[in-house]
């Protein structure tokens, strides 16, 4: 899917100022990336939120790489872009939904904002696309306005929903969706949830009641847990990794607003620092605007020149 011109067109600013730097610094002949030129690299990459660990991580990375006898070895723009690409293979790692379990429960979880239930409806698309039947459960029942934003991707995507009637609580309606959807036969629900700021305890505990309910109806379920995280939020989307995951267990991530962001390195920092898969990518606001991440294609796309 990341192979979509689109993809490449949509993160323009991202490492931009990297590119500039490793162009400027780079002879013709790609045989002198000074000290200086490793420094102003150094700032770039920290502007784009990799990071301080991770940066150091990185061109330290380069810097073992650098191999004066073979000249090949020499431009650092490759380099760079291999070291970003081996270390982006470690959280690459497609959402497989596993049809012993029926239904395949997937819980959505992050905070407020990040874009769950826009990941939500496009994850309805993309499934329903590759012939699983699949049931919305509107678990949002703090926001006002969440069941119909909800329920609108339900009629776009041709997907079923369970929303709640009157007061029922978050744990209560994901109950109902399982339930429905194992009379229906259906393939894989996907639940959204309340957003929560990692540090609001008592919106962690709901959370942790919605997955002992949801545990249940089946002992194995959630089968996957996705995190979805605001790439605009950079290094502080990696301390929400944390404190969920910490708090709950996360199986995943989904990283959003790529378009939006000079800082995307974050996705850099969350492959060296979490031991988390990263299943999509999300770049805009539509339907289509949502990638299988592939860790080849996004590096292709982060040092494209042009
Ligand atoms: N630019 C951009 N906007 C996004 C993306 N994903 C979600 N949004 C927007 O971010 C806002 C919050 O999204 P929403 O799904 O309601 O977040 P939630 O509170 O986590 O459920 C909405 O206006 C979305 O349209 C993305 O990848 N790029
Ligand atoms: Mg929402």
């Amino acid at each position: 899917m990341t192979s979509k011109p689109s993809f490449r067109k949509k993160i323009p600013k991202f490492l931009s100022g990297i590119k500039s730097v490793i162009k400027s610094s780079t002879s013709a002949n790609n045989l002198n990336f000074s000290e200086t030129s490793f420094e102003q690299l150094e700032t770039q990459l920290l502007l784009a939120d990799v990071g301080v660990e991770t940066t150091m991580w990185l061109l330290d990375k380069v810097r073992q790489k650098i191999n004066p006898k073979n000249s090949e070895n020499l431009n650092t723009y490759y380099l760079l872009q291999n070291v970003v690409c081996e270390l982006l293979q470690q959280i690459e790692a497609p959402l497989l939904i596993d049809k012993k379990h029926q239904p395949y429960v997937v819980l959505v979880v992050g905070v407020n904002g990040a874009g769950k239930t826009t990941t939500i409806g496009k994850l309805a698309s993309t499934l329903t696309q590759n012939d699983n039947s699949v049931l919305l459960a509107a678990g949002d029942t703090f926001r006002a306005g969440a069941v119909e934003q909800l329920t609108q991707w339900a009629s776009i995507t041709q997907t079923k929903i369970v929303a709640p009637s009157g007061n029922a609580d978050p744990a209560s309606v994901i109950f109902d969706a399982l339930q429905s959807s194992l009379a229906q036969g259906v393939d894989v629900v996907l639940a959204d949830t309340a957003g929560r700021l990692h540090t609001t305890s008592g919106l962690i505990e709901q959370l942790k009641k919605i997955k002992r309910v949801i545990s249940r109806f089946d002992y194995s379920a959630p089968h996957e847990t996705i995190l979805v995280l605001d790439a605009t939020q950079g290094q502080n989307a990696l301390n929400q990794a944390k404190a969920f995951h910490e708090a709950i267990g996360i199986s995943s991530l989904v990283v959003t607003k790529l378009d939006g962001t000079a800082k995307g390195g974050i996705l850099l920092a969350i492959a060296r620092e979490l031991s988390l898969p990263v299943r999509f990518l999300a770049t805009g606001e539509n339907i289509s605007d949502l990638h299988q991440f592939e860790a080849q294609v996004f590096a292709n796309a982060l040092f494209a020149k042009n």
